[in-house]
């Protein structure tokens, strides 16, 4: 089997929820030299959205999303995030980061992706969780002198969640001490710029990029 065809083979099986085989498949890749975020990138995230698909259209239902989601969160712990982790080299810190994953809002996949990559990358990682109030972001980036606040949502009701936390910052007197992150499947540049954001990524591999960026114009480097 080469490359395309176990990735395929991932996808389908996970958009099966055959929750065995797709272990052994994930397994199978990693032994074939596959690095976890091809993996990721390329089998399973388009997998997950493919079953948000099959529920929007009424083929599946919400214990469907629930399993996948379980079973996207135990690979993800169990085998990948361990060899992403033995993979970074970053020692340098880079910046302090603040994430979560707004009020309402309770999708955590991605963000958990984001937050990962980034404290492989070397910033010092504050993972706030899901449904975090916007008080929550603002006084935990006063606690560790925060140099980036980063948003995720899911939703397009809970998405305007990120203005309230902006809003919340100017009004703290921080606004110009950190620099706004914002991401997740609704969310665009458009939107980032609309409300306000310094910056939009729209997968993990690019956050880091931009996050790297941000610390550079915070410390004029
Ligand atoms: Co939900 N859900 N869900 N769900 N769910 C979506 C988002 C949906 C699009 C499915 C659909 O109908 N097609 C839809 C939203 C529709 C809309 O808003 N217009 C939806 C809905 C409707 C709901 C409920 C309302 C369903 C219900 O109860 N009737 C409910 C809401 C609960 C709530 O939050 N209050 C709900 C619940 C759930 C579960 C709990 C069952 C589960 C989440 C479990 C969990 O996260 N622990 C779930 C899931 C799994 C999904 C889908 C299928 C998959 C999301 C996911 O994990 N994707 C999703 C369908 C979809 O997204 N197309 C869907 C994989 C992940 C790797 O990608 O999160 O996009 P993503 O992250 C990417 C990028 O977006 C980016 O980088 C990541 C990695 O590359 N990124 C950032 C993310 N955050 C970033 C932050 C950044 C930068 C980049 O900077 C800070």
């Amino acid at each position: 089997m080469n490359r395309e065809e176990i990735l395929e083979r991932i996808r389908r099986l996970m958009v099966e929820i055959r929750i065995d085989e797709v272990k052994e498949a994930v397994d199978e890749a990693l032994r074939m030299g596959i690095k976890p975020l091809d993996i990721i990138d390329n089998a399973l995230t388009p997998a997950i959205r493919e079953i948000g698909d099959l529920f929007e259209k009424g083929e599946y239902f919400l214990p469907e999303l629930i399993i996948s989601a379980d079973l996207f969160k135990e690979i993800m712990d169990e085998k990948l995030k361990p060899l992403l982790t033995a993979e970074g080299s970053a020692r340098e810190v880079l910046g302090r980061v603040v994430i979560g994953t707004v009020k309402g809002d309770l999708h955590d996949i991605g963000k958990n992706i984001v937050a990962t990559m980034l404290e492989i990358a070397g910033f010092e990682v504050y993972d706030l969780g899901v449904d975090v109030a916007p008080e929550e972001f603002v006084r935990k980036a006063k606690e560790v002198n925060a140099d980036i606040v980063a948003m995720s949502a899911l939703l397009t009701t809970t998405m305007i969640e990120m203005k309230n936390v902006i809003e919340l910052l100017k009004r703290e007197g921080l606004r110009d001490k950190v620099k706004v992150i914002v991401g997740g499947a609704p969310v665009t540049e458009e939107f980032a710029r609309q409300i306000g954001a310094d910056a939009y990524a729209e997968d993990a591999v690019k956050a880091v990029e931009v996050c790297k960026k941000l610390v550079g114009e915070k410390t004029g480097n």
